[in-house]
């Protein structure tokens, strides 16, 4: 595999395992997890063959650690991005004082008025420096950074969780703990 092949692999799985496994026909469990040898048979019969040493280079080498395997290796899910519901089983955790957001000037009058809303997906995605949430805002054009006040919020009774791939999940993000 070559590193488009890997990619657009990567981009596939994202789909099935965040947003529509019944693309292929597969199921997620409760905690989004999907059976290996069920999702490669499924893969194969959908036109998009796939060994297992191959999947295993894709979960490995992807640049956002995008994906996990099972500690016993029988299953695989995504590490975070679900719009299916699914729950990741992460416990709340203390977030640093400060996180970021990356977004796009359009979205701000609406930011503005009703904060940050998680939109389709099943969290809010804060990022914890600048540069990764430059890089978020970047995919939908030029990018403006957002610094949420997330200690404050933790104070204030609102939960935090880390994704096993690094990424802050939320629910939402009153505009008022948001620095424009
Ligand atoms: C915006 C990628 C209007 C929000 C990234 C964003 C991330 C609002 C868009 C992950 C709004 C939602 C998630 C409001 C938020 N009014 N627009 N009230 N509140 N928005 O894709 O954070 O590569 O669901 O700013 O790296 O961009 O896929 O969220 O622009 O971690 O692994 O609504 O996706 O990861 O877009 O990205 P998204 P996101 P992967």
């Amino acid at each position: 595999m070559n590193e488009q092949q890997i990619k657009s692999i990567s981009k596939f799985l994202s789909l099935v395992l965040r947003h529509q496994p019944d693309t292929i026909g597969i199921t997620l469990d409760a905690n989004g997890w999907t059976d290996v040898q069920e999702l490669l048979t499924r893969m194969h019969a959908n036109h998009k063959p796939l060994t297992l040493a191959q999947l295993k280079t894709v979960v490995d080498t992807n640049d956002k650690k995008r994906f996990a395997f099972s500690a016993d290796g029988t299953m695989i899910r995504a590490s975070q991005g679900h719009s299916v519901d699914v729950s990741l089983g992460l416990p709340p955790v203390t977030p640093p004082e400060y996180l970021y957001h990356g977004t796009v000037g359009k979205y701000l009058d609406n930011i503005r008025q009703e904060g940050l809303q998680k939109m389709s997906r099943q969290h809010l995605h804060l990022s914890r420096d600048k540069q990764t949430a430059i890089s978020v805002g970047s995919r939908r054009g030029l990018p403006v950074i957002l610094t949420i006040r997330t200690g404050q919020m933790h104070r204030d009774g609102y939960l935090f969780y880390l994704s096993d791939n690094g990424v802050w999940l939320t629910d939402h993000v009153p505009a008022a703990y948001i620095e424009f």
